[in-house]
């Protein structure tokens, strides 16, 4: 999410200058941060905070990974999942193998809330890759930007869902 907005700020000043100074420099490569055509790009999209139906006090952590690429993500058993982690202890898995383009596949964690707790937990998302992913001879499980396989969210947020007017 940074680099994207990161890469917007570069992106419009690129544009103002070159309106202001050098007109003929207005068409640059768009998507300096983004996957050549055809590339797969499984990334963490979001981490999502919700309350359980029927419950008082249940609220549910899901992280959300799309396949952000224009190329389908193919794989192999056991060789990529994706972790949801609670402050440092891992609460959920989830393995995934094949991902087609514009594709999503989740994971959740649900659990009691207790509101006002100053030490909520961190909740990150990770997608962990196999140590020789880019090496087992198939090119369609490359991932072409690892810097988007990793988001947090801080748990305070979950309070939010528990005021007045949150519904
Ligand atoms: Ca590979
Ligand atoms: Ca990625």
């Amino acid at each position: 999410m940074k680099s994207k907005v990161l890469f917007f700020v570069l992106l419009a000043s690129t544009f103002g200058m070159s309106d202001m100074n050098c007109p003929n420099i207005g068409t640059i490569a768009i998507g300096g941060s983004e996957c050549p055509e055809g590339l797969s790009n499984p990334a963490v999209d979001r981490i999502d905070f919700r309350r359980v139906d029927g419950t008082l006090d249940m609220v549910r952590i899901t992280g959300v990974v799309e396949n952000k690429g224009s190329g389908d993500f193919s794989s192999g058993e056991g060789q990529q999942t994706i972790q949801l982690y609670e402050g440092v202890e891992l609460v959920a898995q989830q393995a995934f193998e094949n991902l087609a383009a514009g594709a999503t596949a989740s994971i959740s964690h649900t659990r009691t809330w207790e509101t006002g707790n100053e030490f909520a937990p961190t909740y990150r998302v990770l997608i962990v890759y196999d140590p020789d992913i880019y090496i087992d001879a198939n090119a369609d499980n490359d991932d072409c930007q690892p810097s988007d396989n990793a988001l947090a969210r801080d748990g305070v947020e979950i309070d939010d869902l528990f005021t007045p007017t949150a519904n």
